[in-house]
């Protein structure tokens, strides 16, 4: 199979300007669905239950009589782990187990405690932390539906001891995924609704007479989903809004080239909109992977979205040498970046903007993916320049906390009446110098 990615050079000139094009990357906002969902959010916000039925049932071809009994009851989560295959169960188990470890170490590593100190003349000064009350965790039916993401949204909401946790799912059909609902046990979620779509966002957003509001919903969906979730943003948090998958590989040559290509391949059969790109200072190895692409891709059960998804979105970069590859990664700001050389940390120094960091050719990002431990949700579309990946800290709040003592009020409450006169406010002037000893 001649497959024609492409191929660049960064001593040539128009190399910045190809790779411009490369990155290029537009969500695309559909009127058409952005009018939709903005039809349900409303009507759902209108008529809770009874909307969030009708829609479901049409939409998703049921027949339910109501909201209520789309709620899925705990014993049908037991029967599905139950019902695996003991060795599927016992690797759902295992990554569980090992998510669950990352994130309660992250929980002591990352500030997600209070803390509070006190002033010479006996203020106190601090910040209270706070989980969330409830967390909503979006999950898309059908192909997209990821066990694992289930795992990576839900453990990080318990962890942080989210009160409660209400996950969505569709069930075209009524098909449900026995996988999901285990994953959903698992992890620690509460309450389990068969609804999906932007009936779904909306539900979670407004509550309804059965489905309780929460206070920030997680979780990938279509464009539907993005677009509701977008819109409800402000009333609730959200997460994020992900892009397709992308992976950069940094290879110094060292690697074994089919390892190289099939890491390509992980992030490109997720999505023909997916993005895999290799950076390498050596001409050779990278002929080397093409002829491994070349060779392998014919056997992938998903060659034709790993074909699209590398024509139309892949490249293969030969770069001077393994610092201007890392110069280059932190331009791209990679979702996933594998640094594939045989002293990754050399150059893991010079990374500065990336989701997550995959040192030494061990360590295949597929392994992210599933049970390192690090979580999976992760800032794509360059975003890594300024957001990190779902953690703990995104079920957490924080509130400021003051204790004014008798004597702080003084020389504080002169601070606060000189600017709130300078600002044209004198109630809070005088609201300071109530507490002042010549105030009252
Ligand atoms: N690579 C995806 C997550 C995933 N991969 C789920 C396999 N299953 C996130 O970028
Ligand atoms: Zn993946």
């Amino acid at each position: 199979m001649a497959l024609t990615i492409r191929k660049f050079d960064s001593s040539d000139a128009g190399f910045a300007a190809a790779l411009a094009g490369v990155l290029a990357f537009e969500a695309s906002e559909d009127e058409a669905i952005e009018r939709a969902v903005a039809q349900i959010l409303a009507d759902v916000k209108a008529r809770g239950d009874a909307a969030v039925l009708e829609y479901t049932n049409r939409f998703d071809r049921l027949s339910a009589d109501s909201v209520a009994a789309l709620e899925l009851p705990t014993s049908e989560l037991e029967a599905a782990l139950e019902g695996l295959e003991p060795k599927r169960r016992a690797a759902l188990e295992a990554a569980a187990a090992r998510v669950r470890a990352y994130h309660e170490k992250q929980k002591i590593e990352c500030g997600s405690h209070s803390w509070q100190y006190t002033e010479a003349d006996g203020t106190v000064l601090g910040q209270k932390v706070t989980p969330l009350d409830r967390a909503g965790i979006y999950v898309p039916g059908g192909k997209a539906a990821y066990p694992s993401s289930v795992l990576m949204n839900a453990i990080p909401a318990r962890v942080a001891g989210v009160r409660e946790i209400v996950m969505v799912v569709p069930t075209p059909d009524g098909v449900r995924n026995p996988l999901v609902l285990a994953a959903a046990l698992l992890g620690g979620v509460d309450r389990v609704f068969t609804i999906g779509g932007a009936q779904a966002v909306a539900a979670l957003a407004y509550g309804t007479q059965t489905l309780p509001a929460v206070d920030k919903i997680c979780g990938p969906g279509n464009a539907y989903v993005a677009a509701a979730k977008r819109r409800v943003f402000g009333t609730v948090g959200i997460d994020m809004i992900a892009g397709p998958s992308e992976i950069l590989v940094l290879c110094d040559g060292t690697t074994d080239p089919r390892w190289v290509a099939m890491d390509l391949f992980s992030q490109a059969e997720h999505d023909e909109l997916a993005q895999s790109i290799l950076l390498c200072p050596d001409q050779a190895f990278i002929t080397r992977v093409e002829e491994a692409i070349a060779e392998l891709l014919p056997t992938m059960p998903r060659r034709d979205v790993i074909e699209r998804s590398l024509v139309d979105r892949g490249a293969l970069i030969k770069v001077r040498d393994m610092s201007e590859a890392c110069a280059i990664a932190n331009q791209i700001a990679p979702e996933h970046l594998e640094i594939s050389a045989l002293d990754p940390h050399q150059w893991a120094k010079e990374i500065r903007h990336a989701g997550a960091i995959f040192l030494g050719r061990y360590t295949s990002e597929s392994l992210g993916d599933y049970c390192a431990g690090p979580n999976h949700v992760l800032p794509t579309s360059r975003t890594a320049r300024f957001s990190s990946p779902l953690g703990v800290y995104d079920f957490f709040k924080r509130s400021s906390v003051i204790e004014v003592s008798a004597e702080g009020a003084q020389t504080l409450g002169e601070i606060a009446a000189e600017l709130a006169y300078g600002e044209g406010l004198p109630a809070h002037a005088r609201s300071a110098e109530y507490r002042m000893k010549q105030g009252g």
